[in-house]
C-alpha cells in the first residue's frame, strides 16, 4: 500500500515541479538535480521532497502511516482528516504572519489570508446554521484548549468562578480541573473551579445536584461539556440555571460538533450563549479550535422592560488576540475551512448517522459479550466500558490492546480512587467510521477487543504490579505469541478497510 522513494518518481514528481514552475523555476531545479547527479552537495531550494531532504523523520512518518493504516483507532477524539484538508495545512499559508482580525491587520500582504478567514468564519456559522446577525465566530483559536481559555478570559475577571463537569466523570483538563493537592489546569489557577459530577448510581450528569451547587457557588459561566460520556446532554436544563444564578452557558462541543453539524444530536446552539469546539474530533478537520459567541439582545427584564444586550464579539477577539495568541495560523484556518465545507455535505451526514449506528452497535456487542457499560449504553459516538466488574482496569486493558494494534485509552469511571489505574475503557467509532466500517465490522472490533481482554485476565492473575504485568507481556513466550496471533489478524482486517488522507503521508 505504501509508496516507497523511487529515484524514477522522484525524478517524475520534480519535473512536474518544475513544469509549474516556469523557466526559472526550471533552470534551478535543473542546477540542484545536476549538482545531485555529479555527487555535489546541492544547494537549499526548499522544493526538495520530505523523503529527499529529511529521510529519517520520512521514514517515521512512513511508520505512523502504516500504525493506522494496520490499527483499530478507537480513540472517541480521533479521526482521519481527508487529504484536502491536509492539502491546505501542508500549504504556503504555514508562511504567512497576520497578526490581527480581516480588513485590521499588524502586517501588509494579508489580503489572500483575509480571504481565507472570512470564509472559514461563513462555513463555520453556514456548518451550524446559525444567523450571522445572531452569532459570531473566531476561527483563530490554536486548539480547543486555547479556546476554552480565551472564552473564559474575555468573560471573566481573574478568579472569578466556573462549573464544569469533573475531570474524573468525564469532563476535560480546561473545565477547570483541580485534584484534591493541586490546581491542574490553569483553568483553575486563574479562575476558581467547582465541578459537578455524575450520579454514580446511574452515570449520568447529576443536574440536581448541579443545580444546589451552583444556588451556592454562583458561578460566572456553567460550561456544558463532556469527553467521556456516552449520553446527550440537557442544554435547556443547564440554560435554566445560567438564568437562575446569572451565569453565561458555556458548552464546549469539542467531541460531538459534527455530530451537531449533522444534526444527529441535539444543538448546544439553541441554548448557549458561548460555544467553543476543537475541529478535528468527529467534525474531521485539521488540528484548531472555534469560538462561537452570540450577539443582539440578551435579554428584557419583566419589570422594567429594560433590554440588556450582549457584549461578547469585542472581548472574545481580543482574548484570543492579542492577549493569549499571536499570529493566526493561517494554514490551519484555511484546512478548517475545508473541513467545514465538507461538514455541510449531505455525505457528511450519512457519516455521521453511521457513527451513531457504530457507536451503537459496539455498544450492544459489549453488552452481548458481559461487558457493563457506565450509563448502561450509549446516545452519541462513544462507549465507556467499566472493567471493574471483569476484574480488570483500564490501563492493563489499554497495554494489551495497544500490543495488538487496538488504540483506546483508559478513563475514570464514577468512583474511581487512581486515575493511573483507572475502572475504565473509553472507545469511539469517529476514526473507523471515516474507514468505512459498518454495525458488523465494529462486531468483529468488539470480538477481537474481548480476545484481548481475555488475555489481560490470564496475565493479571498471573501477576502483581501493572509494572509486573506490563513485563509479562513482553518476556512470557506463550503470552507473546498469543498476542503476535491476534496482531496479525487485527492488522489484517484493519487494512483491509480504505484510509482518507494522503496514500504515503
Ligand atoms: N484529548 C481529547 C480527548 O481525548 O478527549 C480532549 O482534549
Amino acid at each position: 500500500m505504501l509508496l516507497l522513494p523511487r529515484s524514477v518518481s522522484r525524478l517524475g514528481r520534480s519535473l512536474q515541479r518544475c513544469c509549474q514552475l516556469g523557466m526559472a523555476g526550471l533552470r534551478a531545479q535543473h542546477s540542484a538535480s545536476a549538482a545531485a547527479v555529479a555527487g555535489e552537495a546541492p544547494g537549499w531550494t526548499g522544493q526538495e521532497s520530505l523523503a529527499e531532504s529529511d529521510p529519517e523523520m520520512w521514514a517515521l512518518v512512513q511508520k505512523e502511516k502504516d500504525r493506522q493504516c494496520g490499527g483499530l483507532e478507537l480513540i472517541a477524539s480521533a479521526n482521519f482528516c481527508s487529504r484536502a484538508a491536509l492539502e491546505a495545512l501542508g500549504s504556503c499559508l504555514n508562511n504567512k504572519y497576520s497578526e490581527g482580525y480581516p480588513g485590521k491587520r499588524y502586517y501588509g500582504g494579508a489580503e489572500v489570508v483575509d480571504q481565507i478567514e472570512l470564509l472559514c468564519e461563513q462555513r463555520a456559522l453556514e456548518a451550524f446554521d446559525l444567523d450571522p446577525a445572531r452569532w459570531g465566530v473566531n476561527v483563530q483559536p490554536y486548539s480547543g484548549s486555547p479556546a476554552n481559555f480565551a472564552a473564559y478570559t474575555a468573560l471573566l475577571q481573574p478568579h472569578e468562578r466556573i462549573m464544569g463537569l469533573d475531570l474524573p466523570d468525564g469532563g476535560h483538563l480546561t473545565h477547570g480541573y483541580m485534584s484534591d493537592v493541586k490546581r491542574i489546569s490553569a483553568t483553575s489557577i486563574f479562575f476558581e473551579s467547582m465541578p459537578y459530577k455524575l450520579n454514580p448510581a446511574t452515570g449520568l450528569i447529576d443536574y440536581e445536584q448541579l443545580e444546589v451547587t451552583a444556588r451556592l457557588f454562583r458561578p460566572r459561566i456553567i460550561i456544558a461539556g463532556t469527553s467521556a460520556y456516552a449520553r446527550l446532554i440537557d442544554y435547556a436544563r443547564m440554560k435554566k440555571v445560567c438564568a437562575e444564578v446569572k451565569a453565561y452557558l458555556l458548552a464546549d462541543m469539542a467531541h460531538i460538533s459534527g455530530l451537531v453539524a449533522a444534526k444527529v444530536v441535539p444543538s448546544p446552539f439553541d441554548h448557549a450563549d458561548v460555544v467553543t469546539s476543537t475541529t478535528h474530533k468527529t467534525l474531521r478537520g485539521a488540528r484548531a479550535g472555534l469560538i462561537f459567541y452570540r450577539k443582539g439582545l440578551r435579554s428584557v427584564d419583566q419589570k422594567t422592560g429594560k433590554e440588556t444586550r450582549y457584549n461578547l464579539e469585542e472581548p472574545i477577539n481580543f482574548a484570543v488576540f492579542p492577549s493569549l495568541q499571536g499570529g493566526p495560523h493561517n494554514h490551519a484556518i484555511a484546512a478548517v475551512a475545508v473541513a467545514l465545507k465538507q461538514a455541510s455535505s449531505p455525505a457528511f451526514r450519512e457519516y455521521c448517522q453511521q457513527v451513531l449506528k457504530n457507536a451503537s452497535a459496539m455498544a450492544e456487542a459489549l453488552l452481548q459479550r458481559g461487558y457493563t457499560l457506565v450509563s448502561g449504553g450509549t446516545d452519541n459516538h462513544l462507549v465507556l466500558v467499566d472493567l471493574r466488574p471483569k476484574g480488570l482496569d483500564g490501563a492493563r486493558a489499554e497495554r494489551v490492546l495497544e500490543l495488538v494494534s487496538i488504540t483506546a485509552n483508559k478513563n475514570t469511571c464514577p468512583g474511581d480512587k487512581s486515575a493511573l489505574t483507572p475502572g475504565g475503557l473509553r472507545l469511539g467509532a469517529p476514526a473507523l467510521t471515516s474507514r468505512r466500517f459498518r454495525e458488523a465490522d465494529f462486531q468483529q472490533v468488539v470480538a477481537f477487543m474481548d480476545e484481548g481482554i481475555r488475555i489481560a485476565l490470564e496475565v493479571k492473575s498471573k501477576t502483581t504490579k501493572l509494572q509486573d504485568f506490563k513485563s509479562f507481556l513482553l518476556s512470557d513466550a506463550a503470552t507473546r505469541s498469543r498476542l503476535a496471533d491476534l496482531r496479525q489478524r487485527v492488522e489484517a482486517f484493519a487494512r483491509s478497510f480504505p484510509m482518507p488522507g494522503f496514500q504515503d503521508r
